[in-house]
């Protein structure tokens, strides 16, 4: 897909709150700091679009962002986060987990993992959650530019033996744009224009 407009729709702290389902969903979801508002920010071509902080575990809301008019990108609040309390914790799963099994027009996700750290626990369990309700998922493993030759062999090995059900795994850059055309184009297979 190529990216026309893009524009900030609502933020959600409930299920309530969430907007009818009258588009199709790309769902953006990964731990807290994995580089999730930089690539959004990067794919859509706005810069202030997604705000981006260096201060993990900041975004608690659900995002909805309208793209080319006919697509919602959503971005996740990040899990994984130790700072933050167990209650809040497990409200925050709770809130992740009932959006992604009850949301019937995701038509995608799409999971962040950190390229020089790939599967942690939590990604783990996103992983088998993902899975389990056989919601269909690509991965994108971000901050590429900070791999190693040999640590970039590592990472694509890692990922193929923990993610087998991956629609897709996509190499990406934020910072010198690697990946962008290539996740744009798997978008094209989720959403019916
Ligand atoms: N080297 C490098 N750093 C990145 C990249 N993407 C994000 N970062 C940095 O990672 C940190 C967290 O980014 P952010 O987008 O706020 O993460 P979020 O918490 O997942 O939304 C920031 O300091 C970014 O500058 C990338 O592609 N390469
Ligand atoms: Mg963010």
């Amino acid at each position: 897909m190529k990216i026309v407009n893009s524009a900030f729709h609502i933020s959600v702290s409930a299920l309530s709150g969430l907007p009818e389902e009258s588009f199709p969903e790309i769902v953006f979801a990964g731990r807290s700091n994995v580089g999730k508002s930089t690539l959004l920010n990067s794919l859509t071509g706005a810069k202030g679009l997604a705000k981006t902080s260096s201060t993990p575990g900041k975004t608690r809301l659900i995002n909805y962002f309208l793209i080319n008019r006919d697509v919602y990108f959503v971005d996740l609040p990040g899990y994984g986060y130790a700072a933050v309390g167990q209650a809040e914790k497990a409200l925050w799963g709770n809130l992740l987990s009932s959006y992604i099994i009850q949301r019937r027009s995701i038509s995608l996700v799409v999971l962040l993992l950190d390229s020089r750290h790939p599967v942690m626990q939590s990604d783990r369990a996103m992983i088998g959650f993902l899975e389990s309700h056989e919601r269909p998922y690509g991965i994108v493993l971000t901050k590429y530019d900070k791999l190693t030759q040999k640590e970039k062999v590592q990472a694509r090995r890692i990922m193929e033996s923990c993610a087998s059900k991956a629609k897709f795994i996509v190499n990406y850059s934020s910072f010198s744009g690697k990946g962008k055309s290539e996740l744009l184009a798997h978008f094209d297979h989720y959403i019916c224009q």
